[in-house]
C-alpha cells in the first residue's frame, strides 16, 4: 500500500515541477522577447540622434576657419600710395614711410627734365618722361631704411637727388 502512493506522490510532483519549468521557461521567452524589442526601440531614436549633430558640428566648424582666414590678410596688407615730385635736384617728398608687408603705390611726377626713382635693394629702377607721371609699384618686404635716388645722370646736382624709403 506504501509504495503506489510513494510513486503517485513522486509523480504528481514530477508533472508540478516540470510545468513549472514550462511556465518559467515561457515567462523567460516573454522577458526576453520584451526586452529585444525595449532595447531595439531604445537603439532606434539613439543612432539618430547621434548622427544629427554630428552632421552638423563639422559644418559649424568648417565655415569658423573659413571666416578667419578671410578677415585675416585684410590688415596685414595695405596700400600706401605716395604722389612724389622729381626735380632738378630734390624729390618731394623726400622720406616715405610705410609698414613691412604694405603694397606701395608711387605716382613719380617729372617738373622739368628726365628724372627716376630707384633702389637697388628692392631691384627698383623707374624713369620718368620730363613733365609726364610714372607709377612705381612694389611690396614692402623687407625692413629697414633704403636709399632712393634718381638713376638719371639729368644735371650738375644729380647725386644730391636723393631720399629715404622706410619700411618699419
Ligand atoms: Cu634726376
Amino acid at each position: 500500500m506504501k509504495k503506489p502512493l510513494a510513486i503517485a506522490i513522486t509523480a504528481l510532483l514530477l508533472t508540478s515541477l516540470t510545468a513549472c519549468q514550462k511556465v518559467e521557461d515561457w515567462e523567460n521567452q516573454k522577458t526576453k522577447a520584451a526586452e529585444e524589442t525595449a532595447t531595439e526601440e531604445i537603439t532606434t531614436p539613439e543612432t539618430t540622434k547621434t548622427e544629427t549633430p554630428a552632421v552638423t558640428e563639422p559644418a559649424i566648424e568648417t565655415t569658423t576657419p573659413e571666416v578667419t582666414a578671410v578677415e585675416e590678410p585684410a590688415p596685414i596688407q595695405e596700400i600706401k600710395t605716395f604722389n612724389i615730385t622729381a626735380k632738378q635736384f630734390e624729390f618731394i617728398p623726400n622720406t616715405i614711410s610705410v609698414n613691412e608687408g604694405d603694397k606701395v603705390v608711387i605716382n613719380l611726377t617729372s617738373e622739368d627734365v628726365m628724372h627716376g626713382f630707384a633702389v637697388t635693394e628692392y631691384g627698383i629702377s623707374q624713369t620718368v618722361e620730363a613733365g609726364q607721371t610714372a607709377t612705381i609699384e612694389f611690396t614692402a618686404d623687407k625692413k629697414g631704411i633704403f636709399t632712393f635716388k634718381c638713376p638719371v645722370d639729368c644735371g650738375e646736382g644729380h647725386t644730391e637727388m636723393i631720399g629715404n624709403l622706410i619700411v618699419n
